[in-house]
């Protein structure tokens, strides 16, 4: 009976599919994200001359990581884009900034911007919530609960970066997901690269 039992329970542990519900919106560029494959057209409005490219220079997962130039590039209703925050509350992201004072991302709600993470200070004063009081200047991985931030019942419809200055911003490993201790990370094979455990290591 006790033999009968374990196998009982070896067969729940493999078959129990993962719960948590998880958007890659960007990793390594590859179809399967919400990129479709060119991550970079997405961001159409550019200020300063800002440009957003793919670079194998630098990467916190895999390969690659994305590359922007001041003073920002966004867009604020990305093709496909309308993920249910309340179906996502979590975004992780890694970022870090060569160069100046500060680094931000910006979350488009329902095709408006009000919503903002920033290193060190919010200079022109839009209103943002500081992750950290020193700048990342290394690959710095970040989590935060959307709905605990700016509340919840709206849709993730774009997203700005926005380097301000110094000579540009790095980010990499942009996934929303449902669950902070689930797995977060595919390779774009969909084997699982990384555990939220193994992650929050690095
Ligand atoms: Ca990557």
């Amino acid at each position: 009976m006790k033999s009968y039992f374990s196998m009982f329970v070896i067969c729940l542990l493999v078959i129990t599919p993962v719960s948590a519900k998880m958007v890659v919106l960007f990793d390594e560029n590859t179809s399967s994200e919400a990129g479709g494959g060119d991550f970079p057209a997405l961001f159409t409005n550019h200020d300063a001359g800002s440009t957003v490219e793919v670079t194998s220079d630098t990467a916190y997962m895999g390969k690659v990581s994305v590359v922007v130039t001041t003073s920002q590039s966004y867009n604020n209703a990305m093709p496909g884009w309308n993920y249910s925050i309340d179906e996502y509350p979590y975004l992780t992201w890694a970022w870090k900034k060569d160069g100046g004072e500060a680094i931000m991302i910006q979350l488009a709600h329902d095709n408006a911007w009000a919503y903002r993470y920033v290193d060190v200070k919010d200079s022109p004063g839009w209103g943002s919530i500081i992750v950290r009081d020193e700048l990342s200047t290394d690959w710095q991985l970040n989590t935060r609960n959307l709905v605990d931030d700016f509340g919840g019942g709206w849709n993730l419809t774009g997203m700005a970066f926005t380097p301000f200055d110094g000579t540009a911003a790095y980010y990499d490993l942009i996934v929303l997901h449902s669950d902070p201790n689930e797995v977060v990370a595919v390779e774009p094979a969909g084997k699982l690269a990384a555990t939220w455990g193994q992650l929050k290591q690095q």
